[in-house]
């Protein structure tokens, strides 16, 4: 199935995707740099980045305006445009805080949202989507979209109908990627990427796991057609988050085999 044409730089390489997640401050809190402390310095982050494996680096407006302007030349930049805090307990919903037109102001290559179908508040945020992707559009920014069911309507937001359900979402609203959880397997993977109609399909990376439990789970995905991954605890967590990305860079990119990326890791 043809992809959808959207230009190849700067979120895509060979259109392939290899974003790297870093809202968690915002999302999860201080929790989530626990494991390797230095992640709670955005420079570290940064820095990571600049691997060769990652196509763009998703932050929030904060951190984007306070470190970009050092890597600009280094790392592709997707503006996160909205977002919440785990210290909020209501029906899952997310405050837009940032405008496509300021991204684009302070140096965004592309821009990210979050939609989360079945929670109590979908329509408006589906609205702000339609102002966000109309607004990209005329930027010529691309558009991702984190697409996660949740909330009152959603019992089960692993299931693989849920998923595809989720991915095609991102399709009907115009988004040129979306990103969603795995579902567990290639085959519930490949009927995601099937219903997103050649949009492209990259996998939510999740809780930080085994390198091979993780690793197979990106394997999984890329063989059912997706375009990559949207990762961010299963590589800042790590003490050699470089080495993962070499293994990524393999799986992604190259097309090797899981056995093949998993011997180079110590
Ligand atoms: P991870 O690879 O760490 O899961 O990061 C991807 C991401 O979408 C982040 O952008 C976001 O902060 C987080 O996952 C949301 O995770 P959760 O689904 O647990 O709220």
């Amino acid at each position: 199935m043809a992809m959808r044409p959207i230009k190849d730089t700067p979120l895509t390489r060979d259109g392939k995707v290899l974003v790297l997640a870093y809202d968690h401050g915002l999302e999860h809190g201080p929790v989530d740099f626990g494991a390797v402390p230095e992640s709670a310095d955005p420079d570290h982050v940064f820095e990571i980045a600049k691997h060769p494996a990652v196509t763009s680096l998703a932050v929030q407006k904060g951190i984007a305006e306070g470190y970009y302007p050092s890597y600009a030349d280094d790392v592709t930049l997707l503006a996160k445009l909205n977002g919440t805090s785990n210290l909020w307990m209501g029906e899952p919903n997310s405050a837009v805080n940032c405008s496509v037109e300021y991204a684009a102001e302070i140096g965004a290559d592309a821009v990210g949202f979050t939609l989360y179908g079945g929670a109590n508040n979908e329509v408006g945020m589906a609205e702000e989507f339609r102002e966000i992707q109309e607004a990209a559009r005329a930027q010529g920014l691309p558009v991702v979209m984190w697409s996660y069911p949740r909330g009152q309507g959603v019992k089960n937001d692993k299931k693989p109908k849920t998923i595809a359900y989720a991915a095609r979402q991102g399709l009907e609203l115009g988004a040129d990627v979306s990103k969603v959880k795995y579902p567990g397997s290639t085959a519930a993977m490949k009927d995601v990427v099937d219903m997103a109609g050649g949009m492209k399909v990259i996998m939510s990376g999740g809780s930080k796991r085994t390198d091979e439990a993780f690793l197979s789970d990106v394997k999984g995905a890329i063989d059912a057609g997706a375009a990559g991954l949207a990762v961010g605890r299963n590589v800042f967590q790590r003490e050699n988050p470089e080495q993962l990305l070499d293994a990524l860079e393999q799986i992604i990119f190259e097309e090797a085999p899981l056995d093949t990326a998993l011997s180079q890791l110590d």
